[in-house]
C-alpha cells in the first residue's frame, strides 16, 4: 500500500520493500522505533541518524495505555493516557530539517497516532509533504473531508487520540459535522487544516476556497463551538508553542482541536524546532481529599441503607477513564448492574451480575423491572438525553440515585461534592460498601432467557432477528463491532458482547453515514481485529465512497449493510414518503469501487441459507479481504425496540408548546 501517489513528493524515493515495510500496519501496541533503516529509506534529505531511547516512544494515547486493565470490554474505555516521561530524547535535528512540518510530525507520533485521515488541497499540500516523510507516520488519503473526520474519530476512540488533515475553507466546513460528533462523545480529534500564507492575512485579499469575502476568519468561528481549543498558526515565532498547546489541550480535555497552519509555514526551518520534541508530561488531574472522603461517607451511608441498590453504568466512564473501577465497585458490593446504551463496550457483558441494557421501556429483559424497582441506585456517567431516555419515560427518581460525573457526586436531591475525580470515588467506594447481592438475586429469580427467533423456512425471505443470531455467532475478542445509527442501534445493542469484543457507536450525536469512517478508522487503528459494521442502506448512502480507502488500506473488515429500503428508524417515529430511498445496487456500487484493485468480496443474500454461505465464505475463503455482503430485508422488519422507542420519541417530539 502506497501513498506516495496521492500526493506527490520529492521526498518519495523509496524503494519498494521500503515502502511496503513503512506501509505495514503498526502494531497496535508496539512501542515504536525509529531504526536506521526506515530513517534512511525515509528521505535522502536526513543525513544525521537521531537516536531515540525506548521511552521516547511510548505513545500517550496507545492502545496499550488506553485499554482497561481487566481487557474485559474490547473498546479502550479508558481513553487517552497522561503518561510522564522519565528520560529526555537526544536532540540532534539538522537544521534544515528543523521544521514546523517535521515537528508536528513527531508530535503526532509521540502521542499515538500514526495514522492521519486526510483530504490534499494547496493549502495543505506541503505539510503532507512533511507528514509524509515522517516513517512513522501514514498519511491515508480519504475520498472526502466528513469521512476523513469520521475515520480519525474511529481512530481515535480505540488509540485514544486521532488526527485528520484538511484543506482551508472548503475542507475545513466539510470536516465539521464530524469534528462536532467527535465533540459530543469526547473523543481527542487534532484536526489540522491547511491555511492561508502568512503574507495574506491582513491584506483585503479575496481567497479561492473562501465564500468570496476577504476574511479569513470564517472557517476558525465555525471551528470554536465544536472544539475546545483553536490555534491559528500563521507565524513561526509561537508555532512550536500553539501547536504543542494545541495537542496537549485535545489529550487533556479529550475533545477535539483545530489547528490552522499557514500553506508557506510547515517547511521552513526555525530554532523553536531545532530539537527533537520533548514528550508530554502532562499532569493527572487529582481529586480534593476532603471531598472525596465525604462523598464516599455519604454515599455508603445512602447505599448501605439500601435494600436492594443497583449499579448503572454510563457513556462518560470512557472519557473519565474510570471503567476499571466502575467493574471494582461491581465486583466489591455483589449490586446487579447494567449499562445504559451508550456505555454499551465500555463494561464487561461477561460480569456475573451484568444483568444488560437500561433503556427503559427497551431495556433488555428484566433488566428495567430491576433497576427502575430498586430503592437505590448509583449512575456512573450517565447521559440523559430524549433518546437514552427513551422520549423521557425513564422512572427513575432522582432521591433514589447517586450520580456520579468525572468530577462531580450528587446523593439524592443533595448533598452535592465537586472537585472528585470519579475513578478515585468508585475505588474509594468499593472499599466502603456492604456486600449486597439483594437485586442480582432478585433478577436471577425472575429471569427467563431469551428466546430464539423462529426457525426459518427453506429460502424464507430473511429476517433481521435471524440476521443477527448470525452476527452474534461471529463476535469474539478478535473482533469489534460497529454500529451505525438506524435500526442497527437497537439490533447491536442486543449482541452479548464477548470478552475483548469492541463496540462502538455514535448515540449522543448520532450522524448517519458515520459508521463508515468510523469502521475505516477503528479498523486502521487496531488490524489485528476484524471489525463488523452493520450499517442501513440509508446511512451508507450518505459516505459510501470509502469503502475505497478501505480496500486501498488492505482492510478485511465485514460490512453488514442492511437493506430495507429507506430511513426504517424514521419511519417509526414519523412516516411519510420522505423515508423511502431510491435502491442502490450496493454490491454493485461496491464491485464498482474495487474496480479490480485490492482484495474485495461482495456477496447478496436474501435467506437464511445465503447469509450463512456468506458469512462461511467472509470467515473462511475470503477472510483477509474487505467482506461486503448486502442483505435485504422487509422494509417493515425491524427490531421490537425500535418500534417502542420510536412510538416514544414521537410522543415525545409532538408535544405541544407550553401555554404562555
Ligand atoms: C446527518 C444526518 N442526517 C439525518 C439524520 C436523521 N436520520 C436518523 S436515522 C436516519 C435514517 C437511517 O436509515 P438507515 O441507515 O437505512 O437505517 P434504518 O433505520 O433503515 O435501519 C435518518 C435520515 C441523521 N441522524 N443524521
Ligand atoms: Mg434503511
Amino acid at each position: 500500500m502506497r501513498f506516495g501517489h496521492l500526493v506527490t513528493s520529492s521526498y518519495n524515493t523509496t524503494a519498494d520493500s521500503e515502502n511496503d515495510q513503512h506501509a505495514k500496519p503498526a502494531p497496535c501496541n508496539a512501542t515504536h522505533l525509529l531504526h536506521y533503516k526506515s530513517l534512511t529509506s525515509l528521505s535522502p534529505q536526513i543525513t544525521t541518524l537521531i537516536i531515540i531511547p525506548t521511552t521516547m516512544a511510548t505513545n500517550i494515547g496507545s492502545l496499550d495505555a488506553s485499554k482497561a486493565a481487566n481487557s474485559d470490554v474490547g473498546s479502550p474505555p479508558n481513553g487517552t493516557a497522561s503518561v510522564v516521561k522519565n528520560s529526555v530524547p537526544s536532540t540532534a535535528i539538522t537544521s534544515s530539517e528543523a521544521t514546523l512540518g517535521r515537528h508536528l510530525a513527531r508530535r503526532l507520533v509521540q502521542v499515538g497516532v500514526s495514522d492521519v485521515f486526510a483530504v490534499p488541497g494547496d493549502f495543505n499540500l506541503t505539510l503532507l509533504d512533511h507528514l509524509i516523510a515522517e516513517p512513522q507516520l501514514k498519511v491515508i488519503g480519504c475520498c472526502n473531508e466528513l469521512n476523513a473526520g469520521y475515520a480519525a474519530d474511529g481512530y481515535a476512540r480505540c488509540r485514544g487520540v486521532g488526527a485528520c488533515v484538511v484543506t482551508f475553507t472548503v475542507g475545513g466546513l466539510s470536516v465539521i459535522n464530524a469534528i462536532a460528533g467527535a465533540y459530543s462523545e469526547n473523543l481527542p480529534l487534532i484536526c489540522i487544516v491547511g491555511g492561508p500564507n502568512t503574507n495574506d492575512f491582513g491584506t483585503n485579499r479575496i481567497l479561492h476556497h473562501t465564500i468570496g469575502l476577504p476574511d479569513f476568519s470564517q472557517e476558525l468561528r465555525c471551528f470554536q463551538t465544536v472544539t475546545c481549543y483553536q490555534a491559528v498558526v500563521n507565524n513561526l515565532e509561537d508555532a512550536h508553542e500553539m501547536i504543542d498547546t494545541a495537542v496537549s489541550t485535545a489529550l487533556k480535555e479529550s475533545k477535539p482541536v483545530y489547528i490552522s497552519i499557514s500553506c508557506n509555514l510547515p517547511g521552513i526551518p526555525h530554532p523553536t524546532f531545532s530539537r527533537e520534541p520533548v514528550p508530554f508530561s502532562l499532569s493527572p488531574k487529582l481529586s480534593n481529599q476532603m471531598g472525596l472522603d465525604a462523598a464516599v461517607e455519604a454515599a455508603a451511608e445512602f447505599l448501605n441503607k439500601a435494600v436492594k441498590p443497583v449499579l448503572v453504568g454510563g457513556p462518560k466512564l470512557r472519557v473519565a477513564k474510570a471503567c476499571e473501577a466502575f467493574v471494582e465497585l461491581a465486583d466489591a458490593c455483589g449490586y446487579a448492574f447494567s449499562a445504559m446504551p451508550s456505555a454499551k463496550g465500555l463494561v464487561p457483558e461477561t460480569h456475573p451480575h451484568f444483568i444488560g441494557t437500561f433503556w427503559g421501556a427497551v431495556s433488555t429483559a428484566f433488566c428495567a423491572e430491576i433497576v427502575e424497582s430498586a430503592d437505590a441506585y448509583l449512575f456512573a456517567g450517565p447521559i440523559f438525553n430524549d433518546y437514552s431516555s427513551v422520549g423521557y419515560s425513564l422512572l427513575l427518581k432522582k432521591e433514589k440515585a447517586v450520580i456520579v460525573q468525572p468530577e462531580r457526586v450528587v446523593i439524592g436531591n443533595g448533598p452535592a461534592f465537586g472537585c472528585i475525580l470519579m475513578k478515585d470515588f468508585l475505588k474509594a467506594l468499593a472499599k466502603r460498601l456492604k456486600q449486597n447481592n439483594t437485586s442480582y438475586e432478585n433478577y436471577y429469580r425472575i429471569f427467563v432467557p431469551d428466546g430464539q427467533p423462529v426457525k426459518a423456512e427453506p429460502k424464507e425471505p430473511l429476517r433481521v432477528n435471524v440476521l443477527f443470531k448470525h452476527v452474534q455467532n461471529l463476535l469474539s475478542g478478535e473482533t469489534a463491532v460497529i454500529a451505525e445509527t438506524g435500526d442497527s442501534w437497537f439490533n447491536c445493542q442486543k449482541l452479548k458482547l464477548p470478552k475483548g469484543c469492541g463496540y462502538e457507536f455514535q448515540m449522543q450525536y448520532g450522524s448517519i453515514g458515520w459508521s463508515v469512517g468510523a469502521t475505516l478508522g477503528y479498523a486502521q487503528a487496531v488490524p489485528q481485529k476484524r471489525v463488523i459494521a452493520c450499517i442501513g442502506d440509508g446511512s451508507f448512502q450518505v459516505t459510501a465512497q470509502d469503502v475505497s480507502t478501505m480496500l486501498r488500506c488492505e482492510q478485511k473488515s465485514i460490512i453488514f449493510l442492511i437493506n430495507n429500503g429507506g430511513y426504517t428508524i424514521e419511519v417509526e417515529i414519523h412516516d411519510g414518503p420522505y423515508n423511502v430511498i431510491k435502491n442502490w445496487n450496493y454490491t454493485g456500487l461496491v464491485d464498482a469501487i474495487h474496480n479490480g484493485e485490492g482484495k474485495c468480496w461482495t456477496a447478496k443474500v436474501t435467506c437464511e441459507e445465503e447469509l450463512i454461505q456468506a458469512i462461511g465464505t467472509a470467515t473462511g475463503e475470503k477472510k483477509d479481504c474487505l467482506c461486503f455482503i448486502e442483505v435485504i430485508v422487509h422494509k417493515d422488519d425491524t427490531s421490537k425496540e425500535l418500534l417502542e422507542w420510536g412510538s416514544r420519541v414521537c410522543s415525545a417530539n409532538s408535544r405541544p408548546p407550553n401555554p404562555q
